[in-house]
């Protein structure tokens, strides 16, 4: 059976929401980060970077959250990746852009304003942050414009891997309502029922 090793609430989530997508059965590895599980030599073997999530098929071992969810898709539901080649590199893009572009600015101050106590926060740090993000949810919000889903027609790996960012704006203050096109479509992605199964997962 498929095994993620790490919490809903990290890059792991993707995966899970990909899974749940799929509708294989899983099994979900806790990975204690207090006991700093994800550094000891038996983690370390599976992702020398000592990061989650980590993909166990059988004797597999895949790290990297996005290669992870492609993986996945290639493998169990390839109607994800896009319905021809167009489509295909247009989900990579977004992908690519939603880890390199996108997560960066918004992971950054969601570690400050979430897991930094308020005395120690660098506020200087959200405040650039924040500046990096607003052109990219303008650069969102208008691809969006006019459409149900990123890529084509149908929901794909590039809505997981984008929408798996987009929903941590709020939580860094980013009030989305500036962005109705970003708004309405992770509200409508956030009711599939693999979305509401990662945030019951993600309480616990
Ligand atoms: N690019 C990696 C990022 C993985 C990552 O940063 N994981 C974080 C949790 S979201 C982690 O394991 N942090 C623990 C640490 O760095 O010690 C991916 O998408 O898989």
């Amino acid at each position: 059976m498929i095994q993620i090793y790490g919490p809903a609430g990290s890059s792991a989530g993707r995966c899970f929401w990909a899974l749940e997508e799929i509708g294989v059965p899983y099994e979900a590895v806790p990975v204690n980060f207090k006991n700093q599980d994800h550094k000891k030599p038996e983690y370390l073997r599976m992702n020398p970077n000592g990061k989650v999530p980590v993909l166990r098929d059988g004797d597999y071992v895949l790290w990297e959250s996005m290669a992870i969810n492609l993986y996945l898709a290639e493998k169990y539901k390839p109607a994800l990746l896009g319905a021809d080649l167009q489509e295909k590199a247009d989900i990579l893009k977004w992908s690519f852009w939603g880890l390199a572009e996108y997560q960066k600015p918004i992971i950054d101050a969601f570690i400050q304003k979430v897991f930094v106590p308020e005395a120690h926060r660098d506020n200087a740090l959200i405040a650039k942050c924040l500046e990096k993000i607003a052109p990219l949810n303008q650069i969102l919000n208008q691809h969006l414009e006019g459409r149900s889903y990123l890529v084509g027609t149908a929901f794909s790996l590039g809505d997981i891997n984008v929408a798996s960012v987009a929903k941590l704006c709020p939580m860094i203050g980013i009030d989305l309502s500036q962005f109705p096109a970003i708004q309405s479509w992770l509200g409508r992605l956030m009711e599939r029922p693999a979305a509401l199964k990662v945030a019951e997962l993600e309480k616990h």
